[in-house]
């Protein structure tokens, strides 16, 4: 007998119901919200999905369903009467608002966004709806007053999240008990008033978080806004209101974009793989990631907010706290190359980390320290003045010619969870943007800047596991015979460089011919075979490959253009390519 579970057909049933809400909401180009230099100054913030969900923790009758934990309640399929009855043992006593505050500050971050109300409909402060935190549980409290109060003692910003479109306890299209209510009388009824509550009864807040605006009306979204404009003028919105009417656009979950993104955005994640606490869930990101990922969010011109889930005690889950405050302690060696920097005039990252401005100063955060190695930078119009290690002005051998800056790394091992080097310059960074092909470091050619002539530019993101997003930029729709796509690269050295390709291709395409040119030193003969056995038109879930496929000559030293060039019209389905790598090999 062939049984699929429950839980499996619930999954796919979710995937679909979550595709629909992915496609990112953009805000209005060249519309700017005059009072949000606070916002591009913080750069970094604390996220906090807490809610009754945080008691279910990820087990429903007694079985553990994995995914998000937030979702629970649409993992099980709850019915309302039953979900709703946890709110009698949601007593979280241990709460303190003032220890949480206090370790958001110590960890660096200036403000934090909390879940006044996710997608299960209850309302984690006090409302005139009664499905809420004052009203139906033991702990009476209301979490979000004594929040707002900490964070103004604190000088921390507050923001709520407030899920607007999906309201499971409202309307939901698995319950046939409970008469299921329209959207618009929900959003009249219980939407509108309780954003109102959270507007006008806890002082100033810096920003509203509003999430999945599914099928929303542009006019719906602007009744938002104007509400929002009307209590709190200073706020900012998120895009997620939807419709394109928000201030700062949020990027996917989990989504670090590969180019420099102009205007006000932000990157969240959390901190495992959940938001919502998930008993389960011990994949924690250390300290160094974490440190990574802020630099790399700020170095392409965003704000980063990182997520926790507490527990339905009041507590935080301690490693994940001891890993934010050792990125709290470091930060404080370098808040100028944090707080209010700017993006990296490379536009991407480096193969050995990445760069943030300070006025005349370039601050290079060494993700990768190879000790002895060299590190190029490439296109500096400026003088170089000094080149140091950030905290301890340590002097860094380097040479300086026709604007490429070579810096030797010290021969010792990084004294830092994340190394900083300070480039101070005789002004304003004056940048030529190209990649330096380091001859230390394997380096990529993402699809991003590529230039594509019969392909395309594409974004492909999926669902990889319940709740766990990619994203990755592609050039792919190539021209079966002559679609190409061409980078300019700076070639440090001359030589002889392993090309390694990362890519998705489903069964159609097994088999796809290319040539990659590099000007007129060489050509190389590619054959990519299929990455999944999957047909195109299951491509939502892409299986990328990074795979070797070849060595190629570079006679000479400086820019070079790499094109790669499709050769057949054989394979029918597509190829969706991510990045080329260049690695210099001994030959
Ligand atoms: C949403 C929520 O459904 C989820 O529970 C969590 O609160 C997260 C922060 O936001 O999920 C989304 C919303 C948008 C995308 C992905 C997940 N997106 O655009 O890629």
């Amino acid at each position: 007998m062939i049984r699929i579970s429950v839980a499996g057909l619930l999954i796919l049933a979710s995937l679909t119901a979550f595709n629909q809400q992915t496609a990112r909401d953009t805000i209005a180009v060249g519309r700017k919200h005059p009072l949000s230099d606070w916002f591009t100054e913080s750069k970094y913030a604390l996220f906090l999905h807490w809610g009754l969900y945080s008691q279910y923790s990820n087990q429903w009758k007694g079985k553990t369903l994995y995914g998000i934990g937030e979702w629970i309640m649409y993992l099980a399929q709850a019915d309302i009467k039953e979900y709703e009855a946890a709110a009698q043992f949601f007593n979280p006593v241990r709460f303190n608002a003032s220890e949480w505050v206090q370790i958001a500050k110590n960890a660096g971050m200036k403000y934090i966004v909390i879940t006044a109300k996710h997608h299960e409909g209850f309302a984690m402060f006090n409302s005139f709806h009664p499905f809420n935190i004052t009203t139906a549980t033991p702990f009476k409290r209301d979490p979000m007053k004594e929040l707002a109060a900490a964070c103004a003692k604190e000088g921390i910003g507050l923001g709520f999240y407030y899920s607007q479109f999906q309201d499971w306890h409202e309307i939901n299209d698995w319950s046939k008990d409970l008469p299921k209510q329209s959207f618009s009388a929900y959003f009249k009824n219980k939407c509108i008033p309780q954003v109102k509550e959270l507007l006008t009864n806890y002082g100033s807040i810096s920003l509203i978080w509003f999430d999945t605006p599914g099928e929303m009306t542009k006019e719906q979204s602007l009744e938002l806004v104007k509400l929002v404009r009307k209590y709190q003028p200073r706020a900012l919105i998120n895009s997620r209101i939807g419709n394109g009417v928000g201030d700062y656009e949020t990027y996917g979950d989990h989504e670090i974009p590969v180019k420099n993104v102009q205007g006000l955005w932000e990157a969240v994640n959390t901190s495992n793989d959940s938001w919502g606490y998930a008993w389960y869930d011990e994949n924690w990101k250390t300290a160094d990631v974490m440190a990574r990922d802020l630099v790399s969010v700020i170095a392409r011109g965003g704000n980063y907010m990182l997520n926790i889930g507490p527990k339905a005690d009041g507590t935080l889950p301690k490693f994940n706290v001891d890993q934010i405050l050792t990125v709290g302690k470091w930060i404080k060696q370098y808040p100028d190359a944090i707080y209010g920097a700017t993006a990296s005039p490379w536009l991407q990252a480096f193969p050995w980390g990445d760069v943030t401005v300070t006025k005349n100063n370039l601050n290079l955060f060494v993700f990768d320290w190879k000790p002895g190695a060299s590190i190029y930078l490439t296109g500096i119009g400026n003088k170089i003045k000094t080149v140091v290690t950030k905290n301890t002005n340590e002097k860094l051998r380097y040479s300086f010619n026709n604007g490429v800056l070579k810096i030797e790394l010290p021969v010792r091992t990084s004294n830092q969870l994340l190394e900083c080097i300070r480039v101070e310059l005789d002004g304003e960074p004056r940048v030529q943007a190209s990649m330096a092909i380091d001859p230390n470091y394997p380096t990529s050619l993402s699809a991003a800047f590529a230039t594509p002539e019969g392909a395309a530019f594409n974004k492909l993101s999926w669902m990889e596991k319940f709740g766990e997003w990619k994203h990755r930029t592609v050039i792919n729709k190539w021209n079966q015979q002559d679609g190409a796509a061409s980078w300019e690269a700076n070639f440090m050295e001359p030589g002889y460089y392993q090309v390694e390709m990362d890519y998705h291709a489903c069964k159609e395409s097994d088999g796809t011919e290319f040539d990659l040119f590099n000007n007129a030193s060489d050509t190389l003969r590619l054959y990519l075979t299929a990455t999944t056995g999957a047909k195109e038109a299951d491509g939502d879930r892409p299986r990328f490959r990074r795979t070797k496929v070849g060595i190629i000559k570079v006679a000479a030293p400086g820019m070079t253009k790499i094109s790669l060039i499709r050769r057949n019209a054989a394979q029918k389905g597509d190829i969706h390519i991510a990045s080329i790598q260049l690695n210099k090999t001994n030959f």
